[in-house]
């Protein structure tokens, strides 16, 4: 829609007051129309299109594609800040290893809903992520993400990291990952950073590149012993303080 506007600007400013600009101008019109009704001419949408705020249209994509912790224990807080998708009741969404990508931990399940957080807590010497005792993984220091809408037609299961997609899409990137950490007000709970999926296959008709399917705020912190206690991991709380000194 925010496109459409811009194109009609466009166009109007071109009008041809009198017949002899329009010798020079109705190419360049051509031209325009060409660029911007040719299939697959996909923008890549910064967090403002994204979120629908003019005031983050600077912030990009800086085109990572896993997170890198650099402390034995890192709490990980993911919070959904949209889901603009027709899929969001099915949609997965979770992280994985990045030199393992078989080692999978679901975050957000279907039902998750926009405003739901969830804290992981890693230990990253033990190559570990928890949400709770029941959910784990082999999890390690660096790890990317994943959208998994495979339970309909027109989706798949991708990954931040494109060269891990299949088919069609393989190389196709699904995932942005933008840095917010600079920005307070803006988004809700001011994340560090926010990632962005896209849930069709590239194959599909109704493939649309908007990214505003999953919009996940990420936020990390060092964890206090009273938090992983919390969280029911009680037996690493007795090895932290040890591996801490
Ligand atoms: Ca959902
Ligand atoms: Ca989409």
């Amino acid at each position: 829609m925010h496109k459409k506007a811009e194109d009609s600007d466009k166009r109007s400013r071109f009008k041809p007051a009198r017949p002899r600009e329009a010798i020079i101008v109705t190419p360049l019109l051509l031209v325009l129309l060409i660029l911007t009704t040719a299939p697959c001419a996909w923008a890549v949408p910064t967090l403002g299109d994204i979120l629908q705020n003019p005031a983050l249209d600077d912030i990009t994509d800086t085109g990572r594609i896993y997170m890198s912790l650099e402390h034995s224990w890192m709490l990980i807080e993911m919070n959904i800040i949209l889901e603009n998708a027709g899929f969001r009741a099915t949609n997965k969404f979770g992280i994985f290893d990045i030199d393992r990508p078989e080692c999978r931990l679901e975050v957000f399940d279907g039902p998750a809903q926009e405003g739901q957080t969830t804290d992981v807590i890693f230990d990253t010497d033990e190559h570990k992520a928890w949400i709770d005792p029941m959910n784990k993984a082999e999890i390690g220091a660096r790890f990317g993400f994943y959208l998994d809408s495979s339970e309909r037609s027109s989706g798949g299961f991708f990954y931040s990291d494109s060269s891990l997609n299949t088919a069609a899409d393989y190389n196709i990137t699904h995932f942005l990952f933008f840095d917010t950490k600079n920005i307070t007000g803006l988004i809700p709970g001011d994340p560090h950073s926010v990632i962005a999926f896209e849930d069709l296959r590239i194959s599909t008709c109704v493939y649309d590149g908007d990214y505003n399917d999953m919009v996940v705020g990420i936020k990390s912190q060092i964890p206090e012993p009273v938090t992983i206690a919390l969280l029911g991991l009680g037996s690493l709380f007795v090895i932290l303080p040890r591996r801490r000194r």
